[in-house]
């Protein structure tokens, strides 16, 4: 037996635990802002690939799919739209009770205010086969992909828009009704901004710090009106965002280095939370990197990286919770967490020392109910694509085969024995 199986995990009997996709990223065949900025830009993410990521470790073992312009263009993907039974089987083999996923506004509401009976009834399908199998689902409403319609209107840059998504919200989820309790509006709401209208990493690529600030604000507004009518629709949704939160932490006793780290993380986490948090039940938290500031800059160790090249920290999900919880006093899921490991040879050592850095805040104090891998199937990477392997299965997009991956295997036994099924 090795080492890590008798490591004594001991979580309390009704932790969630799980993981994590989100439409666009693992459906396939969906039509939406990405889908039309993907086929105009495959081309041009093709050709500046090379200069882009050729410095990452990872670069000899990519290189033909990141040079390769259907690399960029979602197209069928795992075709999980179809095939999600399968999926689901693949959450009973690793003996997991909880599966977060994203419902496409795109497909339910193709045009303005015009629903989707055949789109609606596929997710209400989904969560009954869901809860058929005894899995808590958790729903997320935006994860990063919206309809076209709604962009062309302005997405979230107009606060007159805002409006669109409660409505969206507040039909999806009367649909759904008791099939689910677990509600994200909104996923990394700053991440979004910032890729979108701070860096022009993804749709509609723009760079305007203006923009960024009123995207931010809307989706802040989103959430608190879409979360005051779900609740208004009865009081027993939890509801939350899913807050990425890196670690950030002085790599020396400087005092600029100390100062800098704080400020980081305070515009990372707080300036944002604090306009949430109010009209959440829980918090969902979504932890992938940390850190290392030396002065005011970052400078990470480069030791051990993904193949996106986040240098990997997974101890650190303690500290990340730690802090959370001194400062917000609420519930906590892990809504995200994982890595990009094509050779699968971190992802189980990853998620050990997660488990660990998680027990380690519980027994401080720290009240966390769930704990959900991202991701549960190879997804869609948004800008790198289709080559960074996020899934504890493996999904051939040749076949559409999926293949647990040995870490997942490993992670299956190991939730086999602390949950005692
Ligand atoms: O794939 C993404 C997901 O859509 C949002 N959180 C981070 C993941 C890995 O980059």
């Amino acid at each position: 037996m090795n080492q890590p199986d008798k490591r004594p995990f001991t979580f309390p009997k009704h932790f969630l635990w799980g993981a994590a996709t989100a439409a666009h990223q693992v459906e396939g065949g969906n039509h939406n802002q990405w889908t039309v900025w993907e086929l105009e830009n495959a081309k041009v993410r093709a050709a500046q690939s090379e200069y882009q990521i050729e410095d990452y470790d990872s670069w000899s073992r990519v290189k033909d799919q990141a040079k390769n312009p259907s690399n960029y263009v979602s197209e069928a993907l795992a075709d999980h739209y179809n095939r999600y039974e399968e999926d689901f089987d693949l959450l009973g083999k690793m003996h997991m009770n909880a599966y977060r996923f994203s419902v496409e506004w795109a497909r339910i509401e193709p045009q303005e205010g015009a629903w989707s009976p055949a789109a609606i009834q596929h997710y209400k399908d989904y969560l009954h086969s869901l809860r058929g199998r005894g899995i808590e689902p958790m729903v997320t409403l935006f994860h990063f992909s919206l309809p076209v319609w709604f962009m062309e209107k302005g997405g979230f840059e107009k606060r007159a828009n805002v409006k669109y998504f409660v409505r969206f919200a507040e039909k999806i989820i009367s649909e759904l009704g008791v099939n689910v309790k677990y509600i994200i509006t909104i996923n990394e709401p700053e991440v979004y901004a910032m890729e979108s209208y701070y860096y022009g990493n993804w749709p509609p690529a723009t760079r305007s710090k203006y923009k960024f600030w009123r995207v931010m604000n809307n989706m802040a507004l989103a959430h608190r009106q879409a979360a005051k009518a779900i609740h208004g629709m009865n009081r027993r949704y939890k509801v939350s965002i899913a807050k990425n939160s890196n670690f950030f932490y002085a790599g020396d006793n400087a005092w600029l280095s100390r100062a800098s780290a704080a400020v980081y993380q305070y515009f990372q986490d707080d300036y944002v939370i604090k306009k949430y948090i109010k009209h959440c039940d829980f918090l969902g938290v979504n932890y992938y990197q940390s850190q290392r500031i030396y002065g005011y800059r970052i400078h990470n160790p480069t030791d051990k990286v993904s193949d996106v090249e986040w240098t990997l920290a997974p101890a650190d999900i303690q500290h990340v919770l730690e802090r959370l919880n001194n400062k917000y006093h609420k519930p906590m899921i892990v809504t995200e967490n994982g890595l990009a490991d094509n050779r699968d040879i971190n992802r189980q050592w990853w998620i050990t020392q997660t488990l660990i850095g998680m027990q380690k805040a519980m027994a401080g104090g720290v009240p966390l109910e769930g704990y959900l891998h991202w991701s549960l199937i190879d997804n869609f990477e948004w800008a790198y694509g289709k080559w960074p392997r996020f899934g504890l299965a493996e999904i051939s997009y040749e076949t559409g085969e999926r293949t647990l991956r040995p870490s997942a295997k490993w992670f299956g036994r190991i939730l086999k024995k602390i949950r005692g099924v």
